[in-house]
């Protein structure tokens, strides 16, 4: 069987790179959380997740963009060699928590794709957001790509069955498979926003009271 070849071996010194853009921003990630707290505001984050995409997975990637599967050819052609996942407790987290990131000086917003207005035909919904930063290693600095994924709780529970079950799997499409995940992205996005109604209805109780 052929070894799969480690992240240092295929990306050499960008590793450092890949790696400090998700220590940066999760860091960002962790101030928004600890701010609000401070603020005697909810902490709109559950949890974080990063990150490098796995060589396997980069090389299938430059191949099928006709590149050379080597690491010099991801910069200026692929843009999520660090990958954050901010699983946010409601949607308007997403949107909030997306926002105050996207606003900061030194972040630049490449990109935005907005799949909880525009779900994916799976039934994929999230909010994804390519950002590009300086990164300082020692005295000298490098801008650096990463993609950022916001999603609630209940479209990361839907996203991570659905690739576990189908996503990369080298399956063929099947009606009525996908018409069930499409159905469960339904449902669990409808619960949510229950969740959502239940939640705003106990703050204009709690609103009355005092
Ligand atoms: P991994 O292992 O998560 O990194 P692009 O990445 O730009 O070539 P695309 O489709 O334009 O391709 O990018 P997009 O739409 O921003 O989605 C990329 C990532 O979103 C995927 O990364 C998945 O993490 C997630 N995603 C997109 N569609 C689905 C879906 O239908 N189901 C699930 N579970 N996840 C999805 P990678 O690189 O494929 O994989």
């Amino acid at each position: 069987m052929e070894e799969e070849i480690s992240e240092l071996e295929f990306y050499g010194d960008s590793l450092l790179l890949y790696d400090s853009v998700l220590i940066e921003l999760s860091s960002r990630i962790n101030i928004i959380r600890k701010s609000s707290v401070l603020h005697n505001e909810r902490d709109p984050i559950e949890n974080v997740k990063t990150r490098i995409k796995s060589p396997k997975s980069m090389i299938n990637k430059l191949k099928m963009k006709g590149l050379e599967p080597k690491a010099e050819n991801i910069e200026g052609n692929i843009t999520d060699a660090a990958g954050m996942r901010v699983i946010c407790t409601y949607i308007d987290d997403v949107y909030k928590v997306s926002s105050i990131l996207a606003a900061q000086k030194d972040i630049n917003v490449l990109e935005v794709k907005d799949y909880i207005k525009n779900p994916k035909p799976s039934g994929y919904r999230s909010y994804h957001m390519i950002v590009e930063l300086p990164i300082y290693i020692g005295d000298t600095n490098k801008t650096v790509c990463a993609e950022i994924q916001f999603r609630t709780l209940s479209m990361d529970f839907w996203a991570s069955l659905e690739h576990q079950i189908r996503y990369k799997h080298d399956i063929p499409s099947h009606k009525m498979i996908e018409a069930e995940l499409r159905r469960c992205a339904d449902e669990v996005a409808s619960v949510e926003m229950n969740f959502l109604t239940i939640r705003d209805m106990i703050n204009s109780l709690k609103e009355n009271q005092s």
